[in-house]
């Protein structure tokens, strides 16, 4: 590969400003395209290079690691990861399988592509979980309804999804059919990185294959199809579009349990928190109290029940899963300081 346009790989000031003198003398800025068990892919401005990942990361949060999305700098001979930049976005979630364990998903994310099939996958609250998360971190979000091919009335999905916040960009494609995604490669171009999220078999990869214009990622054949629960994607990948910019493709999630999200909780349900702060009493419990404007507004229609016991649940589950994380980084933080006072004192000569 020929010389890369940093900026082509996404990089911008507030990266350009971790940097020191001595950062720009030795090292070199690059992006992380992939990460297996042990080895970094990365692109820099020389290319693609693969890098061990050695033991010092591993004793690590996982916040800490290098996660795909990353810009991390890197010596000059391209041997060794120096440090992580800081990120100006972050998807993450608890690791479903592990004891309270953060998983990162993507990091400096332009925009997420949210991406549902019209038919058996759509759902409203799954929805919302994304978007909760995007709006945590500023991220912005296009819900791409896929296989609007296969169903009757597409706009009607479309308007459903509409219905979650105003002025939510949904987009409906036929993932297969490259001409109806001029809507989604608007969102796609030169220094930009668009992440695509949501479920397995919704059409994430076929997507990606779409937009690139050639097959970079395997998808599930038609014989596969019945296999359910089979995950076609394994890794999270970025693949540079033709005309510059990243697609980042990443393995269906079956559970997106959210933490630390309290201000993208509040800001996807900010007009539950506006009725909330109408309520007569301030600890109003919002199930019989006189003047509750949420009850109000479920009466009247102006609020749905589902979407009020979605917006109750994801503000437990944040609360929850947020000090379960606190408490794990303040016993990290108390056994690091453990291990130090029990280190050996140097021997006064
Ligand atoms: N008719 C139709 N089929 C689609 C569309 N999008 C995806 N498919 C098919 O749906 C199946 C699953 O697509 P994939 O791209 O593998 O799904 P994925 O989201 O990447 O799935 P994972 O990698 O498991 O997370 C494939 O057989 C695709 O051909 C679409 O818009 N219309
Ligand atoms: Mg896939
Ligand atoms: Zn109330």
């Amino acid at each position: 590969m020929a010389d890369l346009d940093l900026h082509r790989l996404g990089w911008s000031a507030i990266f350009q400003q971790q940097l020191t003198l001595e950062d720009l003398e030795h090292s070199q800025p690059a992006r992380v395209a992939g990460v297996t068990r042990t080895a970094i892919k990365l692109f820099s401005q020389q290319g693609e290079h693969l890098i061990s990942l050695g033991g010092r990361w591993f004793q690590m949060d996982a916040e800490f690691r290098p996660c795909v999305g990353d810009w991390v700098l890197i010596d000059l001979d391209a041997t060794v990861i120096e440090r992580v930049l800081d990120r100006k976005s972050l998807i993450k979630r608890l690791r479903p399988t592990k004891d309270s364990e953060v998983q990162l998903i993507a990091a400096n994310l332009d925009t997420m592509f949210l991406v549902s099939s019209c038919n058996d996958d759509f759902n409203l609250s799954r929805a919302e979980r994304y978007l909760a998360l995007a709006y945590e971190t500023d991220i912005h979000v296009v819900v791409v309804l896929t296989k609007a091919d296969l169903v009757d009335d597409p706009e009607e999905y479309a308007a459903q999804m509409r219905t979650l916040r105003s002025g939510l960009d949904v987009e409906l494609v036929n993932a297969l059919d490259s001409t109806t995604l001029d809507g989604v490669r608007a969102w796609c171009g030169p220094g930009q990185t668009v992440g695509l999220l949501g479920s397995s078999g919704v059409g994430k990869s076929t997507l990606v294959n779409s937009l690139m214009g050639t097959q970079v990622q395997l998808t599930k054949t038609i014989r596969e199809e019945d296999g359910k629960g089979r995950h076609t994607t394994t890794d999270r990948s970025l693949h540079m579009l033709p005309e510059g910019g990243f697609l980042l493709d990443s393995p269906g999630m079956r559970e997106l349990q959210i933490a630390d999200a309290q201000s993208g909780v509040a800001e996807m349900f900010d007009d539950i928190e506006n009725l909330i702060r109408m309520c007569r009493f301030s600890d109003c419990g919002h199930n019989t109290e006189p003047g509750c404007a949420v009850i109000k507004a479920l009466e009247n229609g102006q609020l749905d029940e589902r979407r009020l016991s979605n917006y109750f649940k994801l503000q437990r589950e944040e609360r929850y899963n947020s000090e379960t994380i606190a408490q794990r980084h303040a016993r990290a933080r108390n056994f690091g300081k453990m291990v130090r006072q029990h280190k050996p004192k140097k021997p006064r000569v």
